[in-house]
């Protein structure tokens, strides 16, 4: 035990220098290029399909592009965020996303598009194969929209008219009730800095690099061909999950 000693001193010394701003916490870690989506908390998820599953809504190019170069970017940072921000080192999410207000706008920009790409893989499927909404679902949905078309014009409007780029959310409010709401860049609902907070069950990306190679300026079509590609049993999942913990 005697021989742990030095160790222990050492580290202890390095601690209260870290605690005192004398060495910054990332010179404890390893350097920022050193990590990578194969070596951080954070993993770069596989697509649960083959890029062009979804064609043609979304084509194949755009897919790996948007996959691999944006989704990937985002996994890579957060990665290298995780040597300077201790909240990121075990690859948290939600409760990091909860207090995302108070650390540093590259955290919220990175692990907001990671939580939202995984997301959005997620509540996508081959056509066809999305199974539909479920009755517990369509109950919750009539009861907030009127009609699931209703639901749908509402979600799309909040998708095409999202200036810029960013999302469309349905999500369970606190209350245990549907809302549909948009944010702009990578913002989420589960963030402590947006106006209408709650747990996504369906998401929907408009930035232009979700789109623009096939459909070109016109989101509107992009849209219109995505409810094609819904994977309603992963948010008939999600719903359920989330109206469960609201209770
Ligand atoms: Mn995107």
């Amino acid at each position: 035990m005697r021989s742990r000693l030095p160790v222990f001193v050492s580290s202890f010394l390095l601690l209260s220098a870290v605690l005192a701003g004398t060495v910054s916490a990332a010179q404890t870690q390893s350097p920022p290029a050193a990590r990578s989506p194969l070596t951080g908390p954070y993993v770069l998820p596989d697509l649960p399909y083959a890029a062009d599953a979804l064609q043609p809504a979304i084509d194949a190019e755009t897919m790996t592009l948007h996959h691999q170069r944006h989704h990937g970017a985002a996994v890579t940072q957060l990665n290298q965020l995780a040597a300077s921000v201790a909240e990121l080192r075990d690859g948290a999410v939600e409760p990091v996303l909860a207090r995302v207000s108070a650390l540093p706008p590259a955290v919220r920009n990175n692990l907001g598009s990671h939580y939202n790409h995984s997301l959005f893989w997620l509540v996508m499927a081959a056509s066809g194969t999305g199974g539909s909404p479920s009755p517990e679902l369509t109950s919750a949905i009539n009861a907030a929209f009127g009609s699931m078309d209703a639901m749908k014009q509402q979600f799309s409007l909040a998708a095409a008219t999202r200036f810029g780029s960013g999302w469309a959310w349905l999500v369970v409010l606190p209350d245990g009730k549907l809302a549909i709401t948009s944010t702009p860049n990578q913002d989420n609902p589960l963030m402590d800095v947006v106006e209408v907070r709650g747990t996504p069950v369906l998401a929907l990306d408009v930035w232009e690099h979700a789109y623009y190679l096939k459909y070109r300026n016109v989101r509107g079509d992009y849209i219109a061909e995505w409810w094609n590609v819904v994977n309603w049993n992963e948010v008939n999942r999600r719903y359920v999950e989330a109206s469960t913990a609201s209770k």
